[in-house]
């Protein structure tokens, strides 16, 4: 009965989140305002919340160009200053090359005219931040399943990390780049593709150039933009603070279903 109830709390924090465009709830980047707890711990319930009501394999909705009302509200990093990226953003990403290396038989190097050569998938849905805002967007790009078939993942393999390009702070121990992680399910998940074309144009730079992560089961900040290299790892427990990723190793959970 109890967890009925989280889940019901669960669901209606969410769906007063079904926004069409990209409003913002300024309250919810307060970190101090006791709402945005609400909406955190609503997320830690959403992993068991859409695994008894859907699971996890299911779609994502997905919607029509008429739904696309807003431009993709760019968030996090927008302009990675690290002189590789910068580089690579003069000559309009032409020497740009994605690895994907690790636990696999066959490692990939890939330039976007090979990425763009292979069967392609759009889709259009819906972005949703942490913060508390939507977008609804149309994303093209390759199917991240038929990279790891191409690459033959090995057995011992159960996450992909994706290394990008931006750094969002600086440590100690130097520029903090921005990575992520999922599981081989979320990256065999029909939807969850490599994307280099947003709304019919090449992705721009504030919105990841030249490739991104849509993995649309999850939120926002699991959708690795300025992808470097993808590797394959049994565990991800001796990358950089051990969680899976930036905001992870920042208290973010590292499960983070819509
Ligand atoms: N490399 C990288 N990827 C990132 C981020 C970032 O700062 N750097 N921000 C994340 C967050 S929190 C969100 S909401 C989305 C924003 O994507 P957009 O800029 O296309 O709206 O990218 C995610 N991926
Ligand atoms: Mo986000």
């Amino acid at each position: 009965m109890e967890r009925r109830t989280l889940l019901r709390l669960g669901a209606g924090t969410l769906a007063s989140l079904s926004l069409t465009g990209c409003k913002t709830f300024d309250f919810l980047s307060n970190p101090d305002d006791p709402a945005r707890d609400v909406l955190i711990s609503a997320n830690r319930l959403t992993e068991r919340a859409q695994r008894l009501l859907q699971g996890r394999d299911a779609l994502a909705r997905t919607y029509t160009e008429a739904d696309i009302r807003q431009p993709m509200r760019p968030n996090g990093s927008t302009d990675p200053q690290a002189a590789d990226y910068l580089a690579l953003k003069k000559a309009g990403f032409a020497d740009y090359r994605l690895t994907l290396g690790g636990a696999v038989e066959t490692p990939l190097t890939l330039s976007l005219a090979d990425i763009k050569a292979m069967p392609q998938q759009t889709q259009i849905t819906r972005h949703d931040c942490v913060e508390g805002w939507s977008c609804i967007a149309k994303w093209k790009g390759v199917r991240l399943s038929h990279l790891l078939d191409r690459a033959r993942v090995k057995p011992a393999a159960r996450y992909a990390v994706f290394h990008c390009f931006d750094a969002l702070t600086t440590g100690l121990s130097g520029p903090q780049y921005y990575y992520e992680s999922i599981d081989l399910r979320s990256a065999r998940h029909p939807q969850t593709i490599l994307a280099w074309s947003m709304n019919g144009a090449p992705l721009p730079v504030a919105n990841g150039a030249p490739l991104r992560l849509r993995v649309e089961r999850q939120l926002g900040y699991k959708m690795a933009k300025y992808i470097k290299s993808i590797t394959l790892v049994p565990d991800f427990a001796g990358i950089r603070g051990g969680k899976g990723g930036y905001w992870e190793d920042r208290g973010y959970e590292w499960y983070a279903g819509v």
